[in-house]
């Protein structure tokens, strides 16, 4: 089974320096950087490391996920973002999950022995704001086992499953409507715990406000796409 390595990456010098040497790169037969614009040297850090980075003619980080499809070719997909959020270690458990079957494996922040950025925080309104855009999609979608984590992005995905789900959202609720389609379809997704680490440096790209009103767009759309089917 072939792997490829997809980092997504805008403006994460910080993190990209910091996390590089542990990246398995080793174990992938292809690596690819899908740059959103980067000025703060990231796409010269990775090509001095021989990296192949492509960049992104749309914005967004749903077409960035899209962009590191189209230039790859192998069947297993892994996404990664070196912003200090994802442990490496956990990129070749995702691998494993999907040689052993799944068709999706999540490093979700919000099992046993997860972690989440929030946790240290008393009020985690991001962290509530994400379980309940999950639970919602496990109430309206699941055939499965609960799925604890729909947002996060850092997971590996079979490349059939990726084409066959169709996404067309362009920014972060990528991963959202990947997660609630996969339900709906009824693909095997599986979880493992991951320790979300700090943002390392730089800044984040990912606005609440927006992003959480880009989520409930993508809920009613796969709603109404659910009830179209459904009703006469
Ligand atoms: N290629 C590409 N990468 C992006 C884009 N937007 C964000 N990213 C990357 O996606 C990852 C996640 O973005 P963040 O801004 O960290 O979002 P977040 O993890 O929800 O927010 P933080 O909690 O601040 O880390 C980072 O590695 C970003 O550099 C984009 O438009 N294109
Ligand atoms: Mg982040």
């Amino acid at each position: 089974m072939s792997r490829a390595l997809i980092l997504l990456v805008y403006d994460e010098i910080v993190g990209s320096r910091l996390l590089f040497d542990r990246l398995p790169l080793q174990a992938f037969d292809e690596v690819l950087v899908v740059d959103g614009g980067s000025t703060d040297g990231s796409v010269e850090f990775y090509q001095s490391k021989g990296l192949k980075v492509v960049g992104q003619e749309v914005h967004g980080r749903g077409e960035a996920f899209r962009v590191g499809v189209r230039n790859t070719v192998s069947s297993q997909l892994v996404f990664y973002s070196p912003d200090g959020n994802e442990d490496p270690e956990d990129i070749l458990k995702l691998c494993r999950c999907l040689d052993e079957g799944a068709d999706i494996a999540i490093a979700s922040r919000f099992m046993k022995k997860s972690r989440n950025e929030e946790d240290s925080q008393l009020l985690r309104w991001r962290a509530w704001v994400n379980m309940a855009f999950t639970a919602i999609a496990n109430v309206l979608f699941r055939k499965g086992r609960y799925i604890t984590d729909t947002i996060n992005g850092f997971r590996a995905v079979r490349r059939g499953v990726f084409e066959a789900l169709n996404l067309n959202e362009c920014g972060f609720p990528i991963e959202y409507q990947m997660s609630i389609r996969a339900m709906k379809v009824g693909f095997n997704i599986v979880e493992i715990p991951t320790i979300e680490g700090d943002r390392l440096g730089g800044e984040s790209k990912c606005r609440s406000f927006p992003v959480g009103m880009g989520h409930l767009k993508v809920l009613w759309g796969e709603i109404k796409a659910s009830l179209k089917k459904w009703l006469p």
